[in-house]
């Protein structure tokens, strides 16, 4: 199955916004193989962000970014790179669409509470940016035959 990255951001963290994410995600189907608190450098973000680091907004972004540690996470499910960037929303909490997490849980361009991979290519590069292999544990949940129909499954 597909994996991807998320990022529970310091405006996620420092407002006790995690356990409302965790549990969306948990109660779509998504299944949570990776998670771990780290503090974030201006090393690292220079490479997460690295289509960013020419923009004027860039050192407030790393700023913002570095205010407390954040919750770093890998998902698995089906389609769960596109899936959980829907669930997720467009980029501004203010614009992005009641019912997604940045539509109901902020109110800014930067600090939008998550950071979630673009592609399936880009998950597993940040994947292995933020974690080690045997910090993702890849099991199966028992009750997956009740997430996924048998030929959704592989
Ligand atoms: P995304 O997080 O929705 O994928 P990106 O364009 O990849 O959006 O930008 C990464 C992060 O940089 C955003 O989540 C946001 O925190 C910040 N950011 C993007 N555009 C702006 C901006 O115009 N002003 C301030 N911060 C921004
Ligand atoms: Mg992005």
């Amino acid at each position: 199955m597909e994996q991807t990255l998320v990022i529970l951001k310091p405006s996620c963290v420092e407002r006790g916004l995690i356990g409302e994410v965790i549990s969306r995600i948990q109660k779509k189907g998504i299944i949570i193989t990776g998670m771990k608190m780290m503090q974030l450098d201006e090393k690292i973000l220079r490479e997460h962000y690295a289509h960013l680091v020419d923009k004027p907004f860039f050192p407030g972004l790393c700023e913002s970014m570095m205010a407390s540690p954040v919750v770093c996470m890998v998902l698995k499910g089906a389609d769960v790179v596109s899936v959980f960037r829907a669930m997720t929303g467009v980029t501004n909490g203010r614009k992005a669409a009641p019912g997604t997490l940045r539509g109901d849980f902020c109110m800014s361009g930067q600090a939008n509470i998550i950071h979630a991979s673009d592609s399936p290519e880009n998950a597993e590069i940040e994947i292995a940016r933020f974690f080690k292999p045997e910090e993702v544990f890849d099991y199966t949940p028992a009750n997956v035959s009740f997430i996924y129909a048998t030929d959704e499954l592989n």
